[in-house]
């Protein structure tokens, strides 16, 4: 097996074996006065559950890139992300920073982040900057358009194609070692259901950038859209069975939000691959 290291500051990840990134949203809590501590709390301790549950990373994010969600300014992006990279980070758990925003990824690595997960690639202004002095590992993802609208008319000449040269590109653009960066074709960000199955179906023609690849398509609509489940929370079996046909085709890293059921899929794809060491 392939002997890979994730650099990410003063951590460094082993993906010789697929590894759980789990998700952690800190999202205001619209009831009581003090919502904003109490939604860092809640984050918190959700972070911490996912821990023991098997996460090897805890992706912390407070800006919604759902479609019909509203755009969050540096000031409250940080006052929710903030304390709970900080106590997360304090625990010795691996953290990564679901962000944009430069302010934000430069507060979070002197808090302890490790990892910047950023769905825009580092093309907003300063970002590129932020990222490569923080240290930081980074996780580039292929997003076309916007995430208002992008889901409006996705259109490609041939999407494997511009996908790989989208992330060629932003390979390029960047001044930050290969040992610290990680891909992502982006599942959901611009792309019809068929183009997401396809970047799901052709997982090991990325492997050919010579980049460990994340995958993150948990819960997300194109499932839904075969299996006919509605409910985004319902769709726990879509995530984990996705995400372990992209592992099996290569992907080291998922990101899910069902952290407990992922890793029992895992330890069954890990019993496989080292059969041999079982009785
Ligand atoms: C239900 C729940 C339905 C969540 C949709 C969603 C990715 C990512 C997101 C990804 C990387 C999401 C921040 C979208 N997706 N980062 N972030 N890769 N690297 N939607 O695929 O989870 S947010």
């Amino acid at each position: 097996m392939s002997q890979k290291f994730w650099q990410c500051r003063d951590r460094s990840i082993d993906l010789s074996s697929p590894k759980i990134m789990g998700i952690v949203n800190v999202t205001p809590d619209s009831f009581s006065d003090g919502g904003k501590y109490y939604s860092s709390v809640q984050a918190i301790e959700h972070g911490l559950q996912l821990a023991e549950e098997g996460a090897d990373i805890l992706d912390i994010g407070g800006e919604s890139t759902r479609p019909e969600a509203d755009e969050v300014s540096v000031h409250s992006e940080l006052e929710r992300v903030i304390p709970v990279i900080e106590a997360l980070s304090a625990r010795g758990l691996v953290v990564s920073v679901d962000t944009s925003k430069p302010e934000v990824m430069t507060a979070a690595a002197q808090v302890g982040a490790q990892i910047i997960n950023d769905v825009y690639a580092l093309r907003r202004e300063g970002a590129l900057e932020a990222a490569e002095k923080s240290g930081c590992g980074v996780c580039l993802m292929h997003m076309q358009g916007e995430p208002r609208t992008m889901q409006k008319n996705p259109v490609y000449n041939d999407l494997m194609a511009e996908v790989k040269s989208f992330l060629a590109q932003a390979l390029r653009d960047l001044g930050v070692p290969a040992e610290r960066i990680v891909l992502d074709p982006g599942f959901g960000f611009g792309k019809t259901v068929s183009q997401n199955f396809e970047l799901l179906a052709k997982t090991e023609d990325f492997l050919s950038l010579g980049y460990p690849l994340l995958y993150g398509m948990s819960r997300k609509s194109s499932l839904g859209a075969v299996t006919g489940v509605a409910k985004a929370e319902e769709r726990l079996i879509s995530s984990v069975t996705a995400h372990l046909l992209a592992v099996e085709r290569g992907a080291s890293i998922v990101r899910v939000h069902d952290v407990k059921q992922m890793k029992e899929a895992l330890t069954i794809y890990k019993a496989m691959v080292h059969y041999k060491d079982l009785k």
